[in-house]
């Protein structure tokens, strides 16, 4: 038999979509994975105690706080997990690592790059001491997107000249759909930019192994007008697209769209790098498989890897080869590694660095759209 294993009190702020499914990662991590901590679901933040309660009770935590100031200070919580919407991020990701509590933050690290600088510095502060910050870019963890890094790094596809990122979902594409707070730029930060666009600069760049060093950028908002909670309609105050061109670090050019209001993509994250040597094509909706093309000739074509094998990223922890994963594996994968470098005294991937770099991309997106610096009108005919 293995020698008990330590365990970590968790302490989760927030418990709508992301607190449901970290609430599942940190219940399941231990099952599957070896992580050095074992995790012990303490204490669930939300400002309504009902609601709270009912969340706890439904995702098997153990006690509730009303205030998240008073989870980041209990005894029993060793990690915070930070589900909320971004305009809270800094606050309680500050507090926490200044309380010494290990930090996983929701993805886009911050609504402003600001902010971002500030919580970079907390990590980096707290690090001296030990306590470690990651922020939750959950598609890294995605056995298919962790193996085209591998294949890159590799050296497989050769020289990087091409990517092509895309993340497409339709729920806003009904003008009818009511407003919530990823519409407003003072709880979102930005629209689909932040919420998506963030997930797919993080992917590129995690792939890739480089970094996006200049943007050129178009945003829209289709629908500046939307029903509201409390009746009569309310201002959207972000963009519901974002498309930008982009160089990264390696010499490799790119191109990248989020939106919302794609009708009929779901959660259509996809993401092609083309080499001098070989082409991989990832799309989130059959996450598990990776297109791959290399060679030439008339047999030549994409064919598709099934990433299945326990030879892959993560896979092995799980099913037998062909026995598929979905969304929700990805975030145990996520708290897996996090707890692992936790455990060994190393700093994770994505770190609040890495998090920053990302809101920067975020800004100049949006100056560069803003500014329209770079566009160059078609000139009307005669
Ligand atoms: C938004 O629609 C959303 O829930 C994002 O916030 C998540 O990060 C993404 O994984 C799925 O879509």
């Amino acid at each position: 038999m293995s020698p008990a294993r330590e365990t970590i009190g968790i302490g989760m702020v927030g418990h709508a979509f992301m607190g449901a499914v970290h609430s599942h990662a940190w219940r399941s991590v231990h099952r599957f994975f070896d992580p050095p901590l074992v995790p012990r679901l303490a204490v669930l933040a939300g400002r309504d105690e009902t609601r709270a309660k009912a969340a706890a009770q439904r995702f098997g935590w153990a006690d509730v706080e009303t205030d998240w100031r008073k989870l980041v200070v209990r005894d029993d919580v060793g990690l915070v997990d930070i589900c909320t919407p971004g305009d809270s991020h800094a606050e309680i990701a500050i507090a926490a690592l200044e309380a010494g509590k290990h930090v996983l933050c929701e993805k886009p690290l911050a609504n402003s790059v600001a902010e971002a600088e500030a919580m970079a510095e907390a990590a980096r502060r707290a690090r001296e001491r030990g306590v470690r910050a990651m922020v939750a870019f959950n598609y890294r963890r995605v056995p298919a997107l962790a193996h085209a890094r591998n294949l890159v790094a590799s050296g497989a596809l050769g020289e990087i000249r091409h990517v092509r990122s895309v993340y497409l979902q339709d729920w806003l594409s009904d003008p009818r759909a009511p407003m919530t707070w990823r519409l407003r730029k003072e709880s979102a930060g930005s629209g689909a930019l932040g919420d998506l666009g963030a997930h797919i600069v993080d992917a590129a760049q995690f792939v890739t192994g480089e970094v996006i060093t200049g943007v050129s950028a178009l945003t829209n908002t289709f629908v500046k007008q939307r029903p509201s909670e409390g009746g009569g309609t309310d201002e959207v105050t972000v963009d519901d697209t974002a498309l930008f061109l982009a160089r990264l670090s390696g010499g490799a050019v790119a191109s990248f769209e989020a939106t919302r209001f794609a009708l009929g993509r779901k959660n259509a994250m996809r993401l092609e790098v083309n080499g001098s040597k070989a082409s991989l094509a990832f799309d989130f909706e059959s996450m598990n498989e990776l297109q791959w093309y290399e060679g030439s000739g008339t047999e030549a074509g994409f064919r598709r890897i099934l990433v299945t094998e326990p030879q892959h990223p993560y896979v092995g922890a799980w099913w037998p080869p062909g026995h598929l994963l979905g969304y929700e594996h990805t975030f145990t994968h996520e708290v897996a590694d996090f707890l692992g470098a936790i455990g060994a005294g190393t700093d994770p991937a994505p770190s609040f660095d890495d998090g920053l770099r990302v809101q920067r991309v975020l800004d100049a997106v949006e100056k560069s759209a803003a500014a329209q610096a770079t566009w160059t009108a078609v000139e009307e005919g005669k």
